[in-house]
């Protein structure tokens, strides 16, 4: 059943990353295409109020965080296995790449250059309303300089191409785990910068990896209005099932919000009705999209009773 909906536009990395996993795993899906920047109704409606991208819809369930969507995707299509056992650490590597990694590579791509890659030569107007989008959106963060980042990467280049050397074909060699996927689509990023993916020229072993990622592709997808995903969840019939467990601070029924402590940290409001040691999901309802459950992941992300809100 292609029940699957991700909300994603081109030039996202952590899209990207998805849509690699949803190529692995041979799943159909439906793409909408969402804004890049605010303001972003249909988004809003559905997640209230979360904006990062992407997030995946199936029927009134809104999974937010490629983290979580990577394991919704697992559940749904176990083989091939992006968890195998044996590298217990992967979501940990995972997880270093889609902040650390990510970061070096977005500030090197966000040279003249790579700016003008990426956007294929924007207006000037285009450029500052996104450069006012983005400013807001890490308003928390400290933005690394031109100097930090190429010193960084080339750090973080020259340890995953010696990783890669050991001989692969994946980053912890026979089997594909999720790290690939996150350490691809910041390097995928880098490629989209044009001129300025020359950074990784000298690296051949990870330029081959990268070529191998990125040839898994995307699978098969049909695309979807945005306004018609928004029906789809006013017209969904129930949930998927969720539990609050013991033990973990807060109770079902509570009012919560639940936020991302990184970045775009907008909070999102509603009742508690899943908790577990790896997910929260809360209720919601919205004058369109009707009741929702919106899904996070319990890494990088608090949860708030709404009297401390
Ligand atoms: N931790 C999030 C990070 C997502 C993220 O930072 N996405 C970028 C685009 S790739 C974003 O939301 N940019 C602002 C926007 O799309 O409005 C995840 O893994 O999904």
């Amino acid at each position: 059943m292609n029940d699957l909906i991700l909300h994603h536009y081109p030039n996202s990395p952590f899209s990207e990353k998805i849509r690699l996993i949803l190529g692995l795993k041979g799943l159909a899906w439906r793409s909408v295409i969402i804004p890049a920047i605010m303001p972003k109704p249909d988004v809003v409606a559905l997640t209230g109020g979360y904006r990062k991208t992407p997030f995946m819809q199936v029927g009134a369930d809104i999974y937010c965080d490629s983290a979580l969507v990577a394991r919704l995707l697992e559940q749904r299509q176990p083989a091939p296995t992006i968890y195998p056992p044996a590298v217990p650490l992967a979501p940990q590597v995972a997880q270093w790449a889609d902040s650390v990694l990510f970061w070096c590579a977005v500030a090197w791509v966000m040279q003249p250059a790579g700016m003008a890659a990426l956007f294929d030569n924007p207006p000037p107007e285009m450029l500052k309303a996104f450069a006012v989008d983005r400013a807001s959106f890490t308003g928390n963060m400290r933005r690394m300089t031109l100097a930090d980042a190429t010193a960084q990467l080339n750090t973080h280049l020259a340890a995953l191409n010696a990783q890669l050397q050991q001989g692969g074909p994946w980053l912890f060699g026979p089997a594909v785990t999720i790290a690939d996927f996150s350490v691809a689509h910041a390097l995928w990023f880098i490629r989209r910068g044009g001129p300025v993916a020359q950074i990784l020229a000298p690296h051949a072993a990870l330029t081959a990896w990268l070529d191998r990622v990125l040839a898994i592709g995307h699978g098969r997808s049909e695309d979807l209005a945005s306004g018609d995903a928004v029906a789809i969840a006013a017209a969904a019939s129930g949930h998927a099932p969720t539990t609050v467990l013991p033990g973990l601070g807060f109770e079902a029924g509570q009012a919560v919000t639940v936020a991302a402590t990184d970045y775009g940290s907008d909070p999102v409001a509603g009742t508690l009705v899943g908790l577990g040691q790896d997910e929260v999901v809360i209720e919601r309802r919205d004058e369109r999209a009707g009741i929702v459950h919106v899904h996070f992941p319990r890494i990088g992300f608090q949860i708030k009773k709404e009297s401390q809100a």
